[in-house]
């Protein structure tokens, strides 16, 4: 509960600058009111704890690869327990907004990139606004002229698609969003041993996979085809279909399918291209395995890839 109303007030905070105090309304009825001067720490892009879900990879061994070679990672580090989602991109997009940091410019979200080996500093695209493909059930972001909105497909209502991973964002648009809350983007040696520890597994939870566990194309969801709400493959039953708890072994989910995911990491030491692991919801069990890559360039935008920070 106090995680919950340090959120909200973190919400208020950023509406009610300078005022003294701030009351909080709880579901249960009750009240509860603060001074601003107790809570005032607390700001955005220093409490990432707080507003996103993390699950600790302590330091070891992990499998790498196709053949499941054996190396370490020797520090600790936070991944994020689910894909980033529509309303926490939209949270994001809202705060860079207001801030100048980003701008919208011929039907895209634009901003700055402080540049790399490969591609020089200035402003790139950060996520192409539009609307969801007829026959296709996933979400996407727009811009009304006054706010960013979800876009959900047709036959859905607006907030269907809130808890669902956000797509069509770029290599660039998830490095901004890593920044602006003090993150970064995983290389693909800390994705891939957050996603199947020192197992050798193919999937996260072993060698098997079938549609209770992971979103993949065809794979009997009440979305198919399309996204699934994130850390949906928890054991519950969702609109009648029975999923089948299938964490990591450090506890994060979608860590095979739903979305392919943005890595920090090049495609090979001469590619301009950035690393995608954990296969989507359009293709096939083979690419969710946990070792299997792709790519991509860092301003491609389409409906099957989102992303998920860490912070050390
Ligand atoms: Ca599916
Ligand atoms: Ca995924």
């Amino acid at each position: 509960m106090l995680k919950i109303i340090l959120i909200i007030a973190v919400l208020f905070v950023s509406s009610l600058l300078y005022s003294g105090e701030m009351t909080i309304h709880l579901t249960n009825g009750t009240s509860e009111s603060f001074e601003i001067s107790d809570i005032e720490m607390i700001t955005f892009g220093e409490t990432p704890d707080t507003l996103f879900e993390w699950c600790t990879v302590p330091a070891g061994e992990y499998t790498y690869g196709w053949g499941d070679t054996i190396k370490t990672i020797d520090y600790d580090y936070q991944i994020m327990k689910n894909e980033v989602t529509n309303q926490q991109y939209v949270d994001y997009l809202e705060e860079a907004y207001a801030a100048g940091d980003i701008w919208i410019e011929g039907g895209y979200v634009v901003g700055y990139y402080e540049g790399d080996e490969h591609w020089s500093a200035g402003n790139y695209d950060f996520y192409d606004l539009g609307t969801p493909i007829s026959g296709y059930n996933y979400a996407r972001i727009s811009w009304d002229g006054d706010s960013f909105i979800i876009n959900v497909p047709s036959g859905y209502n607006p907030g269907d698609f809130d808890d669902h991973p956000v797509v069509y964002v770029t290599w660039f648009g998830s490095w901004a969003f890593a920044e602006h809350y003090g993150l970064r983007l995983p290389t693909e040696h800390e994705w891939e041993k957050a996603a199947r520890g020192n197992t050798g597994w193919n999937y996260p939870w072993g060698d098997n996979i079938d549609g209770s566990r992971a979103n993949y194309l065809w794979s009997g969801d009440p979305w198919d085809n399309g996204t699934t709400p994130v850390g949906m493959y928890n054991g519950q039953n969702i609109q009648g279909f029975q999923t089948t708890d299938s964490p990591s072994p450090y506890g994060v989910y979608d860590m095979a399918g739903n979305v392919w995911e943005w890595t920090d990491s090049w495609w090979s030491s001469s590619s301009s291209t950035r690393v995608l692991r954990s296969g989507g919801w359009s293709g096939a069990p083979p690419n969710l395995r946990s070792w299997s890559r792709g790519h991509g360039y860092p301003a491609t935008s389409i409906d099957g890839i989102g992303f998920r920070c860490v912070f050390d």
